[in-house]
């Protein structure tokens, strides 16, 4: 197949809001940079879904969705040499180059190598999308579009792991579970004896409670709407749980109350920019950092008292948790075999491509975190 144009199947969002669409697709061979991989597994995250929804300012239709994945590269494109056919590989949406100003700096996990490219849906050489269906051009998606048999990413989006780990697992540590993790151990730094409070005990937030129970918190205290989410949340360190409908006071005054002036530490795992609001205000005066994970719709903006930053308060957001894609999601990977960080225990459903408007509606059941596809 290497050079040839493949022709599998694909999920297609070609509206917002519309059933995706299993077509035949047409994915040409990669160019110079470039990466052909053959997906096996694919996970969705809320992400897929807010863009689906048009909640995204960077979702362009028809597309392909689809960032949290693991498969095995078909074929590369001239000069690639970070990995060749027969890898197995996790599609970063993220991408580390290792050169641009961002990667160099040591100061942030972006990269600005690609992303010009992967916010329009395109690839970065001549701008063009490498899928197909009779000629009429599919948009990328965050630089992977892994809801397809067949996928084209640039090689610095493309992570090389132990053949070793299971992919149908691995595959989460394509996005949610680092994001989680690594909110906790890079963006925050939350050290040992902390009180943390997570906003959201989706996959994200889940992953936020084991990375703080890691961490050595002292109170992992988890905020939901749902309250059937606390026992699912107990195993992954939550020690206590609030539901805000329980209560009448701004949540942010309840857990100020709980915790003797605010916590130290807390993590919007949701997209909601009041409940960003809350996380913030619920920080303990002096030091409380706040850390942003949840991604708002379009047109959403964020508010506050400046006063409330004036006295110590600390707002801070998170991208792929903080982690550099290439060098840390194989090291993510070793740590899922060596059995210190869970990742099976996030997989509550599987299902198969062809299901893929099942696993849509399944998100919006309390009783779901990941739902893996096999393609
Ligand atoms: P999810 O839908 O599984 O989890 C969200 C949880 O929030 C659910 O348990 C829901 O019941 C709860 N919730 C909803 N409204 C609430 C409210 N007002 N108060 C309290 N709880 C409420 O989603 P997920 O896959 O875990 O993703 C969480 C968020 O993180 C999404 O916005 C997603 O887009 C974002 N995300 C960001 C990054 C990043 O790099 N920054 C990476 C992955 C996901
Ligand atoms: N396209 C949206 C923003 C989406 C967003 O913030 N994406 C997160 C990852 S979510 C993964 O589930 C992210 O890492 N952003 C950094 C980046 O480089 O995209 C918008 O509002 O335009
Ligand atoms: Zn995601
Ligand atoms: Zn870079």
């Amino acid at each position: 197949t290497q050079g040839q144009v493949i022709t599998c199947k694909a999920a297609v969002a070609w509206e917002p809001n519309k059933p995706l669409v299993i077509e035949d697709v047409q994915v040409a061979p990669p160019q110079a940079g470039e990466v052909r991989v053959k997906i096996l597994y694919t996970a969705l995250c809320h992400t897929d879904a807010y863009t689906w929804g048009g909640k995204d300012p960077e979702g362009l239709f028809p597309c392909i969705l689809g960032h949290e994945a693991a498969g095995i590269v078909e074929s590369v494109g001239e000069g690639v040499t970070i990995v060749q056919p027969g890898d197995h590989v996790i599609p970063c949406y993220q991408a580390e180059c290792g050169e641009c100003k961002f990667c160099k700096s040591g100061k942030t996990n972006l990269c600005g190598k690609v992303r010009a490219a992967t916010g329009v849906g395109v690839m970065m050489s001549d701008r063009k999308s490498r899928f197909s269906i009779n000629g009429k051009p599919i948009y990328h998606f965050m630089g992977t579009s892994t809801f397809s048999q067949y996928t084209v990413v640039h090689d610095v989006s493309v992570a090389k792991i132990d053949p070793k780990a299971p992919l149908e697992k691995v595959c989460l540590l394509g996005c949610g579970v680092p994001t989680g993790l690594g909110a906790v151990w890079n963006t925050a730094k939350v050290e040992a004896g902390s009180i943390v409070a997570i906003f959201g005990l989706g996959t994200v937030g889940l992953a936020v409670a084991e990375g703080a129970k890691t961490a050595g918190a002292s109170r992992i205290i988890g905020i939901d709407i749902d309250s059937k989410k606390f026992d699912t949340a107990k195993n992954f360190g939550v020690t206590e749980f609030v539901n805000p409908k329980d209560h009448e006071k701004p949540i942010q005054q309840v857990l100020v109350d709980l915790t003797d002036g605010g916590v130290d530490y807390s993590f919007e795992c949701i997209g909601n920019v009041s409940v960003m609001r809350a996380a913030l205000e619920c920080c303990h005066k002096g030091w409380g950092t706040s850390v942003i994970v949840g991604v708002a719709a379009s047109g959403q903006e964020i508010s506050t008292r400046p006063f409330q930053l004036v006295t110590g308060r600390v707002w801070k957001g998170t991208a792929f948790g903080g982690f550099k894609s290439r060098s840390q999601v194989p090291w993510l990977v070793e740590k899922y075999l060596k059995k210190e960080i869970k990742v099976d225990e996030y997989i509550t459903h599987t299902l198969t491509l062809g299901e893929i408007n099942k696993a849509f509606d399944l998100m919006h059941e309390g009783g779901c975190l990941r739902c893996v596809l096999s393609t």
